[in-house]
Formats: structure tokens, sequence, C-alpha cells
């Protein structure tokens, strides 16, 4: 039987390189010689996406209650780990996930001030004690991640999605509610310092994974 791949993610607020990042990831691991599957949430699988366009449309009209969108991420989620992280795990696969239950205590704890003990339920329930291996935590101030992603919509002209209006100080405590995560869980977390060119940003992940697969093989 082969052995149970890794578990990778990649967390940060808005605009931080996330998107960006996840396909260097992939390329470092497949220079080592290892099966990839990348991935991301809310989505990864065709009903996950369905559900992902449901929680990004702004759809002013029609506000989403807190608890709906919470709901609605962890029933992408359990699709997701169902059809798609779980068995890529369990046949020696490494899986590069852009966002995963991170976000939802940074966006719905942090942002919405659901109480965590409320998502820590729902985290026992969808993944019965999996979590990832590697969570890669891109940090910088949330002004400079805005005017990222402002450049990035205006250059594939796009508009701002249901998450992307929200103010300042939602961007403030998502990006606090993250770092309040890696606090709690220093062995998971590497923090890497966004705000550097991409090349200095890829140097530190870079040396991140050499670090984490040499240990692992
Ligand atoms: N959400 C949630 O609330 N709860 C959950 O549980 C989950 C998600 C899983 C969609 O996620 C929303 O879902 C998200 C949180 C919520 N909303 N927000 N905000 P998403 O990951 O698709 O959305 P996003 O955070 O808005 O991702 P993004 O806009 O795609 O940002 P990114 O991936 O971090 O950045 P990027 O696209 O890679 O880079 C932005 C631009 O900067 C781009 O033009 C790059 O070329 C450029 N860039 C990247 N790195 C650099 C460096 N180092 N220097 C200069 N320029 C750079």
């Amino acid at each position: 039987m082969s052995k149970r791949g890794r578990f990778i993610t990649l967390e940060g607020g808005e605009g931080v390189g996330k998107s960006t990042n996840v396909g260097f990831v992939a390329e470092c691991l497949e220079a080592e010689g290892l099966e990839v599957v990348r991935t991301r949430e809310p989505g990864g699988t065709a009903r996950g996406e369905a559900i992902r366009a449901l929680l990004l449309d702004p759809a002013p009209q029609e506000p989403l209650h807190v608890d709906a969108e919470l709901l609605l991420m962890f029933a992408a989620r359990a699709q997701h780990l169902a059809e798609k992280i779980l068995p890529a795990l369990a046949r020696g696969a490494w899986v590069v996930c852009d966002r995963f239950t991170d976000a939802t205590f940074a966006y719905q704890g942090g942002g919405r001030g659901i109480a965590k003990e409320r998502i820590a339920v729902l985290e026992d329930f969808v993944q019965q004690g999996l979590s990832p291996d590697l969570t890669l935590l891109l940090d910088m101030p949330k002004e400079a991640a805005r005017q990222r992603l402002e450049s990035r919509l205006r250059d594939r002209h796009e508009q701002l999605d249901r998450f992307e209006q929200e103010q300042a100080d939602f961007f403030q405590a998502v990006r606090d509610g993250y770092l309040a995560r890696a606090e709690e869980a220093p062995e998971r977390f590497a923090v890497i310092d966004a705000q550097y060119t991409l090349d200095k940003v890829q140097s530190q992940i870079r040396q991140v994974l050499l670090t984490k697969v040499a240990a692992w093989r």
C-alpha cells in the first residue's frame, strides 16, 4: 500500500498572492518527483464550484445570512474532501489547496464574528480529524494587498466579489484571525512575508517546502 500523501494549504487575506503561488508550490513538489493535486476552496469539485458561485455573488438585494455562509463553506468542503482530497491523499498524492478551514476561522470567525467554538463543531463533523500537514500563511499589510488585488481586477476587467466588497476593518480582523491561528499551531504554520517581490516570496516558500519534504520522506 502506498504511503498517505501530504496536505498543504495556502492561506492569507485577499490579494496576498495565494493563487499565484499555488502553481509554484506544485512545481516545487513535482520537481521532487511527487504526484501533486492542485485545488481550491470554496470549490475544487463541480458541486463545490457551484456553491462558490453562490457565495461570491454580491446579489445585494438578497443578503446571505452569516450562518448560511458558514454552512455553505462546510458543505462545499465535505464534497471536496469526499470526492477529491481524501482519495488523492489515500493513493499517496500530495494535495496543494488554495485556502481551507483556516480561512473559515479567519473570515467567518474573525471577519463575521462567529464564535470559534461553533466553527470547531463543524470542523470536527466534516473533517473527522483531518487537518493540513503544512499551512503557508502569506501575510502582508492589507493596504498593499488591496492595491495588488485592484490592479489584477483592472487588468482582467473583473468586478469585486461579495467578500472583496467588505470594508477595511473586516480585512484587518481577517488578518488578525489568521495570525492568531498561526500562533496557536506554530508546528503546522509557516508565515511567509508576502510583501516582497515574487522572487523573494518564492525563495521563502521553496525553503520551507524543501525542509518539509526532506523531513517527511
Ligand atoms: N472564504 C471564506 O470566507 N471562508 C472560507 O472558508 C474560504 C474562503 C475557503 C474567495 O477566495 C473568497 O472566499 C475569499 C475568502 C472566502 N474572499 N476574499 N477576499 P479566493 O481565494 O478566491 O479569493 P481571494 O482571496 O480574493 O483571492 P485572490 O483575489 O485570488 O487573491 P490571491 O490569490 O491571494 O492573490 P493573487 O491573485 O495571486 O495575486 C494578486 C495580484 O498580485 C496578481 O495580479 C499577482 O500577479 C500579483 N502578485 C502576486 N504576488 C506578488 C508579489 N510578490 N509582488 C507583486 N505582485 C504580486
